[in-house]
């Protein structure tokens, strides 16, 4: 199988073999070989997207590797990450380890949730009346909170042209949704029942309420809700865990060479 081409990678802490395990020298009885664990690939950019898969890996305690695609310099149209990402967008994951011991790959943020909450069997209901309730708030996220958020950001940030219809329809739709999840948490600590997959999906996107026009002293419930996130530790890990692939004072709004690679994209692109 073919490498994805000029990317970065790396392993978190915890999937590495521990130091003080091999200073151990003392002859044990053989055991039964274990089966070798090969690391789930994740294939990110540390954006509010690519950053969902990294905080659930962590959560679940899953051996992975990121592996780094610049979306700022065109990487997400290389031969092989299109093979996994035929959208040409982060996040997509490459299960060695997938059903039937074979290796399976997953493009799009929510289905790759729900994937590893399978697998795992964690931060996703089993039973029927749970998981209805986790997709309905992970679509939420994946088909509104987070693309409009998305479209905030272009006509707030990135639009050369400052179109103020524009700005105001996605600022004014940014400011629905954070009531809609406001409401959502009167008297609930996380979205759909116990902490879920559908919370992890929404944490990039309130990380960046101020480049939506949102303050979250207008949504208190939600604000909590943030505390309570950033609280665990696998969301403190999770979103940093792909820190390293850019510099820490990269801003994507003043690289013209982002733009080039992310605007304009047609069929032909
Ligand atoms: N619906 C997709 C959206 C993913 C997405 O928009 N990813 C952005 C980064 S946040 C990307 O890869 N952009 C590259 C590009 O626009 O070419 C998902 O949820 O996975």
């Amino acid at each position: 199988m073919q490498k994805a081409k000029r990317s970065a990678s790396h392993t978190p802490a915890h999937a590495k073999p521990s130091a003080k395990r091999a200073a151990s020298a003392k002859p044990r009885p053989k055991a039964p070989r274990a089966k070798a664990v090969h690391p789930v690939e994740l294939y990110m950019w540390p954006t509010y997207n690519g950053i969902k898969i990294s905080i659930m890996l962590e959560e679940c305690e899953l051996p992975y590797v990121i592996k780094g695609i610049n979306i700022n310099r065109g990487e997400q149209f290389d031969t092989y990450f299109l093979s996994l990402s035929p959208n040409n967008r982060i996040p997509a994951i490459l299960d060695p380890d997938g059903p039937g011991g074979e290796p399976i790959s997953v493009f799009e943020s929510g289905a790759i949730l729900q994937y590893l909450g399978r697998k795992t069997g964690k931060f996703y209901p089993r039973d029927e009346w749970g998981r209805v309730e986790v997709d309905q708030w992970l679509f939420w996220q994946c088909a509104g909170f987070g693309p409009m958020a998305g479209q905030a950001h272009h006509f707030r940030e990135y639009a050369s042209e400052k179109i103020p219809y524009a700005i105001d329809r996605y600022t004014n739709e940014m400011n629905r949704l954070y009531g809609v999840m406001n409401k959502r948490l009167v008297h609930r600590d996380f979205l759909a029942g116990d902490y879920s997959i559908a919370d992890m999906a929404c944490w990039g996107v309130v990380k960046s309420a101020h480049r939506q026009g949102q303050s979250l002293e207008d949504f208190p419930n939600v604000s909590a809700w943030w505390d309570r996130m950033n609280a665990r530790p696998g969301v403190q890990r999770g979103s940093t865990a792909g820190d390293f692939l850019r510099k820490p004072d990269y801003d994507a709004t003043k690289d013209p060479l982002a733009a080039v690679h992310l605007f304009g994209q047609t069929a032909r692109s």
